[in-house]
């Protein structure tokens, strides 16, 4: 009888155990201060939760990012596309820019998978839908709205990481292009600062055809700069505090 009552109590306080990706949830947003990480985790929850993981529209994430929204942080915001190492390798070490993987809610669910399921209140961390897999798959919705409520704030000087190494730097599919690059409006942003970030095998540079596409793509009155700076110089000024922000490159 006692191992009988042992089994079952067991059981019933595994029910009541965080899963290991709540877990992480929470003890990620509480190196935060200044937001209710549990509100945080149950906004985030409604989103998909007794869903079917294909059918999580962006605007489903909207009561999270109200929940939990991003401070405007002008002249540091730093966006990028095809360069996400170099680019996180250089603002864990300084503080000059603020990416999304840097926020609350970035850096809350950077590298992590999750989707729910019609009929369950649970939290899966496999058998999700991949990316590609469906338009309105619960990671790219949120990483979509995210994106957009991100660059919604961005104000001053604007900079961007691109990727020297690949055919086009600016991709019109990517989101950098087609979900944050549009909500860069003049009166906020004062200028589009573009660093290309150029490895020994480059095969473009700020001469590139699609950073025409870019400068025209952006809202009149912003200005736009763009300047080939090589991967060792972006490494050594993320290794030399000594360095001032504005003269890594
Ligand atoms: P990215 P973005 N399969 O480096 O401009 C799986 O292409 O799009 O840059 N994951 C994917 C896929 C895919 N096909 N495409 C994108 N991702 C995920 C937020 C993956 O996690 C920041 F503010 C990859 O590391 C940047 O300014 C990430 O999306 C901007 O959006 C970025 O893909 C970077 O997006």
């Amino acid at each position: 009888v006692i191992v009988v009552l042992i089994v079952i109590s067991a059981v019933v306080f595994g029910l009541t155990l965080k899963s290991a990706f709540e877990s992480t949830f929470l003890s990620r947003c509480e190196k935060f201060d200044q937001y209710d990480c549990k509100k945080v985790w149950d906004a985030f929850q409604q989103a998909y939760v007794n869903k079917d993981p294909c059918k999580v529209p962006v605007e489903a994430y909207d009561p999270l990012i109200a929940a939990a929204p991003f401070k405007p942080q002008c002249n540091r915001m730093m966006f990028w596309s095809k360069t996400k190492d170099v680019v996180h390798g250089f603002t864990e070490k300084r503080d000059c820019f603020v990416t999304l993987e840097d926020t609350l809610l970035g850096s809350v669910l950077d590298g992590l998978t999750w989707c729910g399921k019609e009929g369950s209140k649970d939290t899966n961390t496999t058998g999700c839908p991949g990316w590609s897999d469906c338009e309105n798959n619960t990671v790219r919705s949120f990483w979509i709205r995210a994106s957009a409520a991100f660059a919604d704030v961005a104000c001053g000087n604007v900079t961007a990481m691109l990727n020297g190494s690949i055919n086009t730097p600016f991709n019109p599919t990517s989101i950098f292009a087609s979900v944050e690059v549009p909500r860069f409006i003049a009166s906020r942003v004062k200028n589009l600062n573009v660093v290309m970030v150029i490895q020994k095998n480059n095969i473009s540079n700020c001469t590139d055809p699609s950073l025409k596409n870019l400068r025209q793509s952006i809202d009149t009155g912003i200005t736009f700069s763009c300047k080939d700076v090589s991967e060792s110089q972006i490494q050594e000024c993320g290794a030399k505090p000594e360095i001032a922000c504005g003269d890594c490159w």
